[in-house]
């Protein structure tokens, strides 16, 4: 609880047609059992599924790699998972082998009943640059065409729930936020990896982004 922006005692956040849940690779990879298995992973599915109907609108975001994607550690010779390499855009952590397009771990969770979402944005396709945020590639130049989308749609605040929390909910809260848009990551409706203290980093890094951290309590039914 500590880590939250005092939500408790706040007034509960109307919803409106401005705002939009951004819900971040809920993917089977992602989940118990999958190949980057996020601890609890699972759990944030019927929380996200009981969100998404406080919600006119809904977007994804859906990790989708090639075979021998750059960020995986298998496409690096004497490299192992979660070691971390430097790679022509900066530091890059070497993962497991997961959510290759057309696989069942690169399939949205089973449970997630989201059939209103407007958008789906795919991601990390290109084979040598990674992308943890929905909004840039990890070049931080190569664009996804979300943060056009959500504006010419007209919405103000993005509130951002998934997996991730320390990578791809992180990295698209902040971009979120660069973006223009007011920023929430509903911090009960994710999961983190935390790796080598990659946690409280991404939480530094949201805070300093002016991306506020709540709970789901928050949002008014
Ligand atoms: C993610 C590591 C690699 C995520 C995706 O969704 O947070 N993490 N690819
Ligand atoms: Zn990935």
């Amino acid at each position: 609880m500590a880590y939250r922006d005092g939500a408790s005692g706040r007034e509960p956040t109307l919803i409106t047609g401005k705002d939009v849940l951004l819900v971040v690779d809920v993917q089977n990879d992602f989940l118990p059992g999958g190949s980057l298995a996020v601890e609890g992973g699972d759990a944030v599915v019927p929380i996200i599924n009981d969100l998404a109907s406080r919600f006119a609108h809904i977007v994804l975001t859906q990790d989708w790699h090639t075979p021998g994607h750059g960020s995986f550690a298998s496409s690096h010779p004497g490299k192992t998972p979660f070691e971390t390499i430097d790679m022509a855009y900066g530091r890059q952590v070497l993962w497991p082998d997961h959510c290759i397009q057309g696989t069942t771990g690169a399939q949205f969770a089973e449970g997630l009943d989201l059939p209103r979402a407007e958008l789906v944005v795919r991601k990390g396709f290109n084979p040598s640059i990674d992308s943890y945020s929905g909004f840039v590639e990890a070049d931080r130049r190569t664009r996804t065409g979300l943060a056009g989308y959500l504006k010419e749609r007209g919405f103000e605040r993005v509130f951002c729930a998934g997996l991730a929390t320390d990578f791809c909910v992180a990295w698209t809260a902040i971009d979120a936020a660069e973006e223009g848009f007011e920023t929430y990551v509903l911090l009960d409706a994710t999961r983190a990896i935390d790796t080598n203290g990659s946690l409280d980093e991404a939480l530094a890094a949201m805070r300093r982004a002016g991306v506020a951290i709540i709970e789901t309590a928050s949002i008014a039914s």
